[in-house]
């Protein structure tokens, strides 16, 4: 009787486990990929809230574990399990660290966002140990999962989860902590109309360029046509938040020339089969941009009033308001209209 309701007890919070990890991991690449901090604020409470609840549960596992102890050797839990949990307790204090603002304080010091860093590193690794961990005990869902009991459960522990962020970001608050100044998206504000006080990113393993380009190559409609840098300035301008998933965010008047006008300029009117606008870095980086965004997507040369750095993207960078800062593409040498969907690529770069 006891161990089966053992048994129960271990799979509800197997699976509210389960449950959790997938909220967070989903929100947490959900908020890689959206850059309004409205939409962002969405999932950036999901995917706290979701991380926290885990909480919920760490009474629940530690008594089936402890009673699981008792089993024979066999039947215990396996080391995977220790290993998964560790992994599990590094994701959610370097993830907590972030909100409350470690990154703002360890930015000042050069290296930025380092929890963030860890937070997401760890979360990959846990990611892959997990798909292999679950891989092989498949559960097969049973009626009970769809019952009464289990849907209030799930509702409590959401609704438990959502408390526990409140609580936290309550505490920000009240301790004048940085994270109660964090954007929707979670970002820390770094350098606002001040470029050089930005930081220089690079997504991955991309690195500044020794050169800069001296011209864009510019093609469409079986035609190529190359734009020297100095008539990239065509006045246009849009004030835009770059906010880079490493955790910082900055505004800054941009200014440059939208793409739909650089194209239209020089290759003349949009063929009718054009889906996207491919923009390509010197060093092989790249981002295609729906047509539909042509005409607020700027081809910048200035920020603040002042020509690009080459550490910010010099001698123009994309500026893509309402997109996260991996898309605007630094050094720019190459813009491609294409007739195949904006879509056509990995959902982040590779590079
Ligand atoms: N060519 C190139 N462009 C790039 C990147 C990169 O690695 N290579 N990183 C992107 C990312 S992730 C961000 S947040 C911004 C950072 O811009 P900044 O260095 O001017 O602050 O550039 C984007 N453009
Ligand atoms: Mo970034």
């Amino acid at each position: 009787m006891a161990q089966r309701g053992l048994q129960r007890a271990g799979r509800r919070s197997n699976l509210a486990l389960l449950g959790l990890l997938l909220v967070a991991a989903g929100t947490g690449v959900l908020g890689y990929a959206v850059g309004t901090p409205t939409a962002g604020r969405v999932i950036a409470v999901a995917h706290g809230a979701a991380g926290l609840g885990l909480l919920l549960l760490v009474p629940w596992k530690t008594v089936v574990v402890r009673r699981a102890r008792r089993r024979p050797l066999a039947l215990r839990a396996p080391s995977a399990a220790y290993w998964l949990t560790g992994l599990v307790v590094v994701c959610l204090v370097s993830g907590v660290l972030h909100a409350a603002g470690a990154a703002g304080i360890w930015a000042s010091s050069g290296t930025p966002i380092a929890a963030l860093q860890v937070h997401v590193g760890a979360a990959i690794v846990l990611a892959a140990a997990l798909v292999a961990h679950v891989r092989g005990r498949h559960q097969r869902p049973r009626k009970v999962d769809l019952g009464r009991r289990t849907l209030l459960g799930a509702g409590a522990l959401a609704g438990g989860s959502v408390v526990i962020w409140t609580a936290t970001e309550g505490l920000w608050r009240l301790t004048g902590a940085p994270g109660a100044t964090r954007s929707g998206t979670g970002s820390y504000e770094r350098g606002t109309d001040d470029p050089a006080a930005m930081p220089v990113t690079q997504w991955a393993t991309d690195t500044v360029p020794e050169s800069a380009a001296e011209q864009v190559q510019l093609s469409g409609g079986g035609r190529t046509v190359a734009v020297p840098v100095d008539d990239l300035d065509r006045g246009d301008s849009v004030r835009a938040a770059l906010d880079c998933t490493g955790g910082w965010w900055a505004d800054q008047d941009w200014r440059g020339t939208t793409l739909h006008r650089l194209v239209t300029d020089h290759l003349g009117p949009l063929a009718e089969d054009a889906q996207c606008i491919r923009v390509t870095s010197v060093t092989g980086f790249s981002r295609r941009i729906p047509l539909r965004d042509a005409r607020t997507t700027l081809l910048a040369t200035h920020a603040a009033g002042r020509p690009l750095s080459t550490g910010h993207g010099a001698p123009a960078r994309l500026v893509a308001p309402g997109r996260r800062g991996v898309w605007w593409v630094k050094w720019v040498d190459r813009v491609e209209v294409l007739d195949s969907p904006w879509w056509l690529q990995p959902p982040f770069p590779l590079q």
